[in-house]
């Protein structure tokens, strides 16, 4: 039984120009519902009296809340002020104003990169608070642990059903493809294709091709969040993943093959490895009766094509 049908409600998806907002936007199309979205012309979700004025104005039943400043690793450790304080002002001021304009349902997402560098894997959601960080991204993981705790603490004083969904790294349509402060699989969808087009036959990785890593299709991601939003309450917050992971090189191997690249990958050692593995423990929301259905390479493809028709 659904316990928060969709139907007739009005829905503001914040973050909706995003990867992950954008897909979720996409993926509500298929609900009778009515989708709310604001550009950053007409709502800075950094000003708290916007988004209180704002909300305000909107009647708003649910909100998911993707909005967020991200960016991949080099990006996380190089602009710790955008990654720490940005997220924190976007996160409270729209959970703040959810509960003062009587939002009935919100979900917040995290990341995976909340958990301890050294977590044990696969990464259950007990392991929040049980060690240190990965300074590379602990910025962005400080103001996700804190969106997370903002959930809880307003059910609890207040009785709200705000709720929060991790999900491990993502990739597809609507990517941000920068070399320098993307994330790993679309920095490598730009490099490999830009090797591809100037017959080169060596492309560059950073760090040592060694991490593993987890990767959740956009798809795939907004449809686990309307099943959430749909069917689960709770203060416990769910993992949101595949639950199979892959060394860097690998994935730069399936890359190549999607691209039709043939060539060799050397390795910058002197950028960030981060994490050494980041594989999520999915049986929570496994259990509830959501799991992802993408392979990964049309996933792939799909983010390719998505790449040559909209980024070149
Ligand atoms: O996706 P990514 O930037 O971040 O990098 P994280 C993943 C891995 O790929 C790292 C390696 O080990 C990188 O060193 N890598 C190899 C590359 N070549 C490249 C390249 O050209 N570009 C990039 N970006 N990486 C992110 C956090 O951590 O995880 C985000 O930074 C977010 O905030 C996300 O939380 C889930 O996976 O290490």
């Amino acid at each position: 039984m659904t316990e928060f049908p969709l139907t007739g409600k009005r829905i503001w998806v914040a973050g909706h120009r995003g990867m992950a907002g954008a897909a979720i936007a996409r993926r509500l199309a298929s609900e009778q519902c009515e989708v709310l979205t604001a550009t950053r012309a007409e709502l800075d979700l950094l000003s708290q009296a916007q988004v209180a004025a704002w909300m305000g104005d909107s009647k708003i039943d649910a909100v998911f809340l993707a909005a967020a400043t991200v960016g991949g690793i080099l990006a996380n450790s190089t602009r710790p002020v955008d990654f720490l304080y940005q997220n924190l002002v976007i996160e409270t001021n729209v959970i703040h104003a959810a509960w003062q304009t009587g939002v009935k349902k919100l979900l917040f997402l995290g990341s995976s990169c909340i958990y301890p560098r050294m977590a044990e894997q696969p990464m259950r959601e007990e392991a929040l608070l049980t060690g240190p960080l990965e300074p590379t991204n602990e910025w962005y993981a400080i103001a996700k642990i804190a969106g997370i705790k903002l959930c809880q603490a307003y059910r609890r004083q207040y009785g709200c059903d705000f709720i929060s969904a991790m999900p491990t790294n993502l990739y597809g349509p609507g990517d941000r493809y920068d070399a320098a402060a993307g994330h790993v699989v679309a920095a490598l969808i730009m490099k490999i294709h830009t090797a591809k087009a100037s017959d080169s036959r060596t492309v560059e990785l950073w760090g040592s091709g060694r991490p593993k890593r987890e990767f959740l299709f956009t798809e795939d991601l907004a449809d686990a969040c309307v099943f959430v939003m749909k069917n689960y309450s709770g203060e416990q917050f769910l993992n949101v993943g595949t639950g199979v992971d892959m060394t860097i090189l690998e994935l730069a191997n399936s890359i190549a093959s999607v691209i039709g690249w043939k060539g060799t990958f050397t390795f910058n050692t002197s950028k960030p490895d981060g994490t050494p593995r980041k594989v999520m423990d999915v049986g929570r929301l496994g259990a509830l009766g959501w799991s992802a259905t993408t392979g990964f390479e049309a996933g792939l493809k799909q983010a390719y094509d998505w790449y040559l028709a909209n980024v070149l």
